[in-house]
């Protein structure tokens, strides 16, 4: 036999290209997905230097390897509405890296969800997952099902037809749900719900579940309080605290009315929240009886925040408008992905806002970012900002598999603890020649570091 033609070739190094060129090849790979884009350029510019000096990482291809799911799963879900009749969405769960860890992250279900929405969420959580300090993979899923002005036995027989398909894909040593925007305690019982009577087997295999069936406690605060830590610890690198600054807020749903909560429990004064629809700003700012006024709103009686005006004259809604313009110390976007443009930044800049903390994944555009980083803005991004939430789904896994039950100062001390050493890897990483701690870099490469060593380690796949 002869061997003329099968000599192998030299490993190829990565990055004999440039970031564009990167980029270029990312986005003809995976055309029509500008969220994911943008998600992947952003760590792909901190994370270069750290590649292109490390042969081990080039030769391994890593950065290559990381921007491809390990696989994504798109699904008919096909049920039955209040009047009979056959509706059909598409279903998806992106697995985008387990390296070190079983896939874990939320499910979307909003009419937004694309394929490349739920790789840029996905892609994000891999890095956001690693910082949490947990062994937790990256992955994302959902739905372009609108729960909106849907029964709840319409939500129950969509999750039906959801989970109907998806639990073939998803374990506790697997991959592990969660909830996102549309998917709250609701949804995931009748989630949990179907895969237990499919399976026959009790399992750890959502987090956010109740506390009567294995749920862990403050999980449904966890992402609100550990983006107002974080905002915390943030400022304490200036000498500041949150008590008596004003803060705008943006959303109203879970990740919103727990990061008010914190941020009234710990002395600031909120003065906006928003929905898909419009702003309302109250002056005066909140009180625990209002948030109280908006959690029944928005959890039981699914309305819209203007009715917030209606109720409290003092505030006035501003149709169409998101919160950027009232002017504010601390901002907590907690809405959804690129809700702060440009000029929004330097609207807020302008008027004095000093810090900012990410609620949502990924709420400010490309632009935004660099304004708040020119003008030293102390800006917490999204992967480390709202990494409480599933830190704490880790808290729940753990307690699952280890039959135990934690109690809330437990899970509130370790939370405080989790977002400080998020914040304290971030300094160590992104800490810039004049002293400047630039977020950013911080967390992509404290998130990268880990993964992509864990890829070497365990070889080419
Ligand atoms: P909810 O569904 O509870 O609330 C979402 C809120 O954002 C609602 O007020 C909703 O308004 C608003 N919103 C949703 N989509 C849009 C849009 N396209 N434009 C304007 N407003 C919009 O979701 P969560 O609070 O859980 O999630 C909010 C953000 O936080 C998301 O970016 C999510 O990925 C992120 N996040 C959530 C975590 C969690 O644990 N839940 C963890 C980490 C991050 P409307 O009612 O009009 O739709
Ligand atoms: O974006 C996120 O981190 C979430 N939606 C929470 C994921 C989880 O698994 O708790």
């Amino acid at each position: 036999m002869s061997n003329a033609t099968t000599t192998p070739s030299a490993p190829a190094l990565h990055l004999d290209e440039s970031i564009d060129e990167f980029m270029e090849r990312v986005a003809s790979q995976s055309p029509n997905e500008p969220e994911f884009h943008q998600a992947v350029h952003e760590v792909v510019k901190s994370v270069w230097p750290i590649v292109e000096s490390n042969d081990t990482y080039r030769e391994a291809r890593v950065l290559e390897r990381m921007v491809i799911p390990d696989r994504a799963i798109l699904f008919r879900v096909a049920w039955a509405d209040d009047d009979g009749c056959a509706q059909v969405n598409r279903g998806y769960r992106v697995q985008m890296n387990d390296a070190i860890g079983p896939y874990k992250g939320g499910l979307r279900f909003h009419p937004s969800v694309t394929l490349g929405v739920l790789k840029f969420l996905a892609f994000e959580q891999i890095f956001k997952n690693s910082l949490t300090t947990l062994p937790m993979g990256g992955g994302k899923g959902g739905s372009d099902f609108d729960p909106r002005g849907r029964s709840d036995a319409e939500v129950m027989r969509f999750c039906q037809a959801f989970m109907a398909e998806l639990y073939r894909h998803i374990g506790p040593d697997i991959d592990v749900p969660a909830g996102d925007i549309g998917v709250g305690g609701r949804e995931i019982g009748y989630l949990f719900g179907t895969y237990r009577k499919i399976t026959g087997q009790f399992h750890g295999v959502l987090t956010g579940k109740d506390l009567g069936w294995g749920g862990s406690r403050l999980r449904p605060e966890a992402t609100g309080y550990g983006s107002v830590y974080f905002a915390r610890e943030m400022l304490a690198t200036r000498g500041m605290d949150v008590e008596g600054l004003t803060a705008t807020v943006s959303g109203s749903g879970n990740v919103a009315q727990y990061t008010t909560e914190k941020l009234l429990e710990l002395g600031a004064k909120v003065v906006t929240l928003s929905d898909s629809s419009g702003t309302i700003v109250d002056p005066d700012g909140m009180t625990g009886e209002k948030l109280q006024y908006v959690m029944d709103l928005k959890n039981r009686r699914r309305g819209r925040i203007k009715e917030y005006a209606e109720e409290y004259p003092a505030a006035t809604y501003l149709p169409g408008e998101r919160p950027w313009s009232v002017p504010c110390d601390l901002a907590f976007p907690s809405a959804t992905q690129n809700e702060i443009s440009g000029d929004d930044a330097s609207t807020l800049i302008a008027n004095g806002c000093i810090c900012l903390s990410e609620g949502a994944n990924m709420p400010s555009t490309p632009e935004a970012v660099d304004r708040f980083l020119d003008a030293r803005v102390l800006y917490g991004p999204g992967k480390a900002a709202n990494a409480g939430g599933v830190a704490v789904s880790g808290l729940e896994m753990t307690q699952n598999a280890g039959c135990m039950r934690r109690g809330r100062d437990e899970v509130d001390q370790q939370l405080q603890r989790i977002m400080r050493s998020i914040h304290q890897n971030c300094v160590e990483f992104g800490r810039k020649d004049d002293d400047f701690v630039n977020y950013v870099d911080g967390a992509n490469v404290a998130g990268f570091i880990k993964v992509a060593d864990a890829m070497v380690q365990q070889g080419l796949w």
